[in-house]
């Protein structure tokens, strides 16, 4: 903590040149960042869990608070007006005093209406920031969301400051003990339920507070990419035979994102897993700055062939098991993404500050990014090898089907899959490797 802290002024100071470079893009006094508001269900009084505007917990780690407002514009001290409501239901949020504080002109909001009288008095010039442009337009707030502003914010978020790596580092070490709890809770035997039960105990959040749905998946239910209604069955010790866990924390507003994967006994599928674990180890050792994402992405299709090959999954070359599309039955998804304030953090398209998207390869449409790789940012590298029963299905109706050595692949199919995810930092001399670092093999 106390180094987030000392950290924070350099991060404030990041932001504030930001700010005032994308202001001068479009001219605007000021920009307004709404941390949101909280919504009801359909024809109930029950709200969804909130969900705070990104832009605004880039600024302070509250994340938890709907009703509030930042005015900044990148010269004078942001001023944050900060709800707290009269309410004898409700756990009422304290007054801010915090190490963060000092770095905002704050005022108190008793009642969400009653910001007209706390925000700048002419706001025609001024740009909203937020997801309810009812409110803003019923404020006479000039702008809604201007497209110059975010693309060259998103684009800059990309850039870590040393503040929010240590968030980052912060939100993997919590996950690490959540991970290593989840762990014993497999090989004792436990249902997804209960493993998942302690998951959220060892990190002491709940499904709320993490920045996604825990994916903890036994068996066949590995090969369910976003497997999220765990079971409350008990496997019986003969019944048991894998196990993959997709889960992070969360921690001052920042997101961590690993998956493991662990087998019951000391068999093929853990031979499988380890080869999953060289090459993903492989592929972060092979990153280097300028490199664009979506090569390693392709880089690692070919690993994964040699992986198939090598367990006579498949036969043929490496060329031939990529090109026909083979790898991609057994690894569907995206090699990883940027990770940040959300867990998919934004921009993963964009080449340029003006938001230039470009497109991932046509046959790899669910990569989520295609940057440019640079010192200071975050990525997930989280390849996996899958026994998806859909996709098997019209791999074998396809040409390529011969080159599948089907009877094996009907032998790890009750195994579900593998997936190995760490989250990474891109310095400019090395590469920090954050979930291994905080203790999780
Ligand atoms: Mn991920």
């Amino acid at each position: 903590m106390s180094n987030v802290v000392t950290l924070f002024a350099a991060h404030i100071a990041a932001l504030q040149s930001r700010i005032a470079e994308a202001l001068k893009l479009q001219a605007f006094d000021a920009l307004i960042i709404h941390s949101g508001q909280l919504k009801k269900a359909f024809l109930d009084d029950q709200t969804y869990p909130f969900k705070a505007n990104p832009h605004f917990k880039h600024w302070l780690p509250v994340y938890d608070n709907p009703n509030c407002w930042l005015v900044v514009n990148g010269q004078d001290k942001p001023k944050l007006i900060f709800y707290r409501p009269v309410d004898f239901w409700h756990k009422v949020p304290n007054e801010p005093d915090d190490f963060w504080t000092a770095f905002f002109d704050i005022e108190l909001l008793v009642r969400p209406e009653q910001v007209a009288d706390l925000l700048p008095y002419d706001r025609a010039n001024m740009a909203y920031i937020g997801e309810h442009i009812e409110v803003a337009e019923a404020l006479g707030i000039g702008q809604c969301n201007p497209e110059h502003v975010l693309n060259y914010l998103h684009f800059h978020r990309s850039y870590k400051t040393d503040y929010e790596m240590g968030c980052l580092r912060q939100a993997n070490k919590i996950a690490v003990t959540g991970h290593l709890a989840a762990k014993a809770a497999f090989y004792d035997g436990l249902s997804e339920f209960e493993i998942n039960q302690r998951y959220l105990n060892a990190i002491g959040q709940d499904e709320n507070e993490v920045p996604y749905g825990n994916i903890v998946a036994l068996n066949e239910h590995g090969a369910i990419l976003h497997y999220s209604h765990p079971e409350l069955r008990q496997l019986t010790a003969s019944e048991q035979r894998s196990f993959l866990i997709d889960a992070g924390a969360n921690y001052a507003g920042y997101a961590a994102d690993i998956t493991r994967t662990y087998s019951a006994k000391k068999d093929l599928f853990a031979e499988l897993i380890a080869a999953i674990e060289r090459i993903q180890l492989a592929s972060i050792s092979e990153i280097k700055i300028g490199m664009r994402y979506s090569d390693l992405h392709l880089q690692m299709h070919s690993k994964i062939a040699q992986v198939l090959l090598d367990f006579k999954l498949a036969q043929g070359s490496v060329e031939s098991l990529v090109a026909g599309g083979v790898t991609s039955t057994f690894f569907p998804h995206g090699l990883g993404h940027l990770l940040g304030l959300q867990v998919h953090d934004v921009a993963g398209f964009m080449q340029d500050e003006r938001g230039t998207p470009l497109a991932p390869p046509q046959e790899h449409s669910f990569l989520r990014c295609t940057r440019i790789i640079e010192a200071q940012q975050v990525y997930t590298i989280e390849p996996g090898l899958y026994f998806i029963p859909e996709l098997l299905k019209q791999l074998k109706q396809s040409p390529q089907q011969a080159q599948v050595d089907w009877q094996k692949v009907a032998e790890l199919l009750p195994f579900g899959g593998i997936r190995i995810e760490d989250n990474i930092i891109i310095h400019q001399h090395n590469i920090e490797n954050m979930t291994r670092d905080l203790g999780l093999n």
